[in-house]
């Protein structure tokens, strides 16, 4: 089997190297003090705070691109905002008054040799990332390996994001982005298979290119066409979310929280398509008039239950096998509902809540149902965007699942479902 074909069984899903998602530092734990001359601007302290996106690609590769998606500033905006910083490479402060990042853009790479000991340097003082964008198609990158590989050798550790841009080019005249987006693990296989055979083999062969990319940090692939409302080629931010989400997954604690400030940048880009999903389960398990599911009356709440977490897990991605079920409801415990229902007056329902599928009386049983099911959907989102990202937060699961159970009773008591609204007991 030539390499290119062994790497391109390997080309979805999206990520190569020992560790996705390293331990989460803080912003400030990169410092050096002998780096601290090479900052022209150390004594501007809110520049020098900001952490920094290292953006290393050939030129017109995209990375002026990458930094207008993220931060929505317009080319005029970045290109004013530019500073330079040392000698091949300028950097770009997003506000510009008060930045919460900033992007260092490398300039020489592709046409003079290009010796990232500088820029190294520079980038040592803050929570670094290394963003890389290479043409799909473009085949010689040999400038950029070398530049790349000398990072790693200094920094083994550090995360790196490799964008593939301007899939289009590999496409037939006139065609058009494959929706739904299809390079990454939970694209549907019918989406998959549309991808034209050429930019496979190119966007595997550029992953060939990294396999001897020395150190152990995440090594991430991500295709991406950012394009212009006047290239007709709609989505114009095709793949974005999969880079942001790929960027969460490695930025360190300190960086991920300056990411999700900007304008262009989702942590969790299921959670929207994942919002409905957990509602309409919630109201199909209340048995509610509004539910669009006819048989919903009929269907224990159980069953709507393991049906919302499969679609749930479909959309991130994520098997629900023993370990995840195991995880997921251990950090919920057991008689939470009941806690919280009495927690913010619900006493009635309090009683009830442990026993609701057998003995409650229908109003009480339909508003636990919905609370309960509402509360498990946004848990198990909140448990599955954790999983993609490498890391399982028992606390953080819990308090997810008794937020949402706080807002569904909320949502049960103001729609007259509650018993105690008519004259029951009250706080
Ligand atoms: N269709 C498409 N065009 C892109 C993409 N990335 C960049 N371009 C276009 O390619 C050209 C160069 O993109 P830039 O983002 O300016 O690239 P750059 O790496 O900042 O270029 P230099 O600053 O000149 O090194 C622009 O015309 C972009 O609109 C992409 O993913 N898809
Ligand atoms: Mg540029």
């Amino acid at each position: 089997m030539s390499k290119w074909a062994a790497a391109l069984k390997g080309v979805l899903p999206g990520g190569t190297g020992e560790s996705v998602g390293p331990p989460r530092t803080d912003a400030k734990s990169h410092r050096s003090d002998d780096a601290s001359a090479a900052d022209p601007h150390e004594a501007d302290r809110p520049h020098s705070y900001a952490p920094v996106v290292w953006l290393l690609g050939k030129v017109q590769s995209g990375k002026t691109s990458v930094i207008r998606a993220i931060t929505g500033s317009s080319d005029a905006e970045i290109g004013d905002g530019f500073r330079p910083c040392t000698r091949t490479s300028r950097l770009y402060a997003f506000p510009q008054d008060m930045p919460v990042l900033r992007f260092l853009d490398t300039r020489g790479l592709g046409e003079v040799d290009y010796d990232p000991a500088e820029d190294m340097a520079f980038n040592e003082r803050t929570a670094h990332i290394v963003l890389v964008t290479m043409r799909a198609m473009d085949t010689d990158q040999r400038a950029l390996f070398e530049a790349v590989r000398q990072i790693r050798v200094r920094h083994p550790e550090w995360p790196i994001v490799i964008a593939q841009t301007s899939l289009h080019e590999a496409y037939p005249p006139g065609g058009d982005h494959i929706l739904p987006y299809a390079f990454e693990a939970s694209a549907p296989r019918d989406a998959i298979a549309r991808i034209p055979p050429d930019l496979m083999r190119a966007l595997a062969h550029q992953r060939t290119l990294f396999d001897k990319l020395p150190g152990r940090g995440a090594l991430l692939f991500v295709p991406i066409d950012l394009t212009r409302p006047e290239d007709a080629l709609p989505p114009a931010d095709y793949g974005l979310d999969a880079l942001t989400e790929a960027l969460a997954i490695v930025a360190p604690a300190g960086m991920l929280s300056a990411l999700a400030a900007m304008p262009g940048f989702k942590v969790d880009p299921k959670a929207r398509s994942a919002d409905p999903v957990v509602m309409g389960h919630a109201m199909a398990a209340a048995g509610s008039d509004l539910v669009p599911i006819p048989v919903a009356g009929a269907i224990a709440a159980s069953t709507i239950q393991a049906r919302m977490l499969s679609q749930l897990g479909r959309l991130y991605g994520i098997q629900w096998d023993r370990r995840a079920y195991t995880e997921l409801t251990a950090a919920i415990g057991a008689g939470t509902a009941a806690k919280v229902a009495a927690g913010i007056g619900l006493r009635q329902l309090a009683k009830l809540l442990p026993v609701y599928g057998q003995t409650a009386g229908a109003a009480a049983s339909a508003a636990a149902s919905f609370a309960v099911t509402y509360a498990l959907g946004k848990a198990a989102v909140y448990y599955l965007h954790s999983r993609r990202l490498g890391t399982t937060d028992r606390g953080g699961i819990a308090a997810a699942y008794q937020e949402a159970l706080r807002e569904a009773f909320r949502m049960a008591r103001d729609r007259n479902r509650v018993p105690e609204q008519h004259g029951g007991s009250r706080p």
